[in-house]
């Protein structure tokens, strides 16, 4: 077939029309399923090929993975681009703490502490120790008093609690109050690189890419303050072997602190801990929010548990 030919077809069935339509609903699926149909055709993509496509997409949402594959082919991190160029459109302050993804294992619900956290439930005993803190500060650097920082990240398995029965309600997931300085801090354990489900369909399609779905170590957050822009971001540990090889695309420059690691025994004494530790400074800056200009907060479906 030609295109023109391809165009009339699909132009005959989005033209039975019965009723007013949402005319936007109506003209992006009116364009995906044109643009679908000259895939098909293009790679003359046989039924059997379709049918499979059908089932994978089914298999998909009964994984509850269509919000993994999609950070694995790119689309989250490409609504991040659009959001920072439409910032900066809107002349919105330089100098705030780049985003990234949010990712699909955000719980909404955990407690609330002031100032300070402890995130992990003490189970694990074996891995390193972590150390957090920081301020929350206006792209000036002036510090932004009872600022929510909220944080989450995967154990040392790469799971992370609620997706993974097996840890208690809110491990490795707290929300921080910052405090008249600005200051969080929280103790945790040094999470290890996510791995997607290795028999699920997203690990099943970066297969027949030659892709992997490896996730460097990382750290999620939300952090928000009234009268600021919210921000979505994550840190990166360094010298993960995924560091700058992400499945999500996930990692950006300004998002890697340094992490520092103490093993002797007076820097444990000093913590009050028995094992080695890591520390990790990192700050976050807020832009102002603008009249006229949406929050940076996106609208999604989230798990809730209530607290
Ligand atoms: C994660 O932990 C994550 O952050 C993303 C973006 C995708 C899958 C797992
Ligand atoms: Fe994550």
């Amino acid at each position: 077939m030609n295109k023109e030919q391809i165009s009339q077809i699909a132009s005959r069935f989005s033209s039975t029309q019965i009723k007013p339509a949402n005319t936007r609903v109506k003209a992006i699926v009116d364009r995906v399923v044109l643009d679908l149909f000259n895939v098909i055709d293009d790679f003359d993509v046989t039924p059997e090929e379709f049918w499979t496509a059908v089932d994978f997409l089914g298999e998909l949402g009964r994984s509850h993975e269509v919000a993994l594959l999609t950070p694995g082919l790119g689309f989250d991190h490409f609504l991040d681009l659009r959001l920072d160029e439409k910032e900066r459109a809107a002349g919105i302050a330089a100098g705030g703490t780049p985003r990234t993804i949010e990712g699909p294992l955000y719980v909404a619900g955990a407690p609330v502490c002031q100032g300070e956290a402890r995130l992990d439930d003490g189970t694990d005993d074996k891995s390193e120790i972590l150390f957090m803190d920081g301020r929350v500060t206006d792209t000036q650097g002036k510090p932004i008093a009872g600022a929510l920082v909220e944080v989450w990240h995967a154990n040392a398995r790469g799971n992370y609690s609620y997706f993974d029965q097996t840890q208690s309600p809110f491990n490795l997931r707290r929300s921080i109050v910052t405090d008249k300085e600005g200051r969080y801090r929280f103790r945790s354990i040094v999470p290890c690189g996510y791995g997607c489900p290795p028999e699920g369909p997203t690990q099943r399609l970066l297969d027949l890419l030659g892709r992997h779905g490896q996730r460097p170590a990382h750290i999620h957050f939300f952090v928000s303050a009234p009268g600021y822009r919210q921000l979505t971001t994550q840190i990166n540990l360094p010298g993960d072997k995924y560091l700058n090889d992400d499945f999500a695309f996930a990692t950006r420059e300004g998002l890697v602190p340094e992490m520092e690691h103490h093993v002797d025994g007076a820097a444990l004494r000093k913590k009050g801990v028995d094992r080695r530790f890591a520390t990790i400074t990192f700050d976050f800056a807020l832009p102002k929010s603008i009249a006229g200009v949406p929050n940076s907060l996106i609208a999604r479906t989230r798990a809730a548990v209530a607290a």
